[in-house]
């Protein structure tokens, strides 16, 4: 399963290049944009694990860092500012990392 036969490539295009600039990244208005939201929760699961690279089960801060090339090779590396931002929205139970329920959770409510 790869990102694009989930995702239109348009919005992918647009969510990646709508945070282009250094530290802009915003999860709430990506997932917005990227089409994630208004997708099924079976459909943001696939998502997750095109994303959980290492197939842990769970996406760890060195796999949200790169997120974006996860949608996108063009995709910029997040800052760890910005990673750990992400990290703190998703990582409810603060383990450090984001399970499954987490991710969906963190789409749903943004
Ligand atoms: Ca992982």
């Amino acid at each position: 399963m790869a990102m694009m036969d989930l995702l239109s490539a348009e919005e992918i295009k647009a969510a990646v290049g709508a945070f282009s600039a250094a530290e802009s990244f915003c999860h709430k208005k990506f997932f917005e944009i990227v089409g994630l939201k208004k997708k099924s929760p079976e459909d943001v699961k696939k998502v997750f694990h095109i994303l959980d690279k290492d197939r842990s089960g769970f996406i760890e801060e060195d796999e949200l860092k790169f997120v974006l090339q996860g949608f996108t090779p063009t995709g910029r590396v997040l800052s760890d500012k910005e990673t750990k931002t992400l990290l703190a929205a998703g990582d409810k139970d603060g383990d450090g990392k984001i399970g499954i329920d987490e991710f969906i959770t963190l789409v749903v409510e943004s």
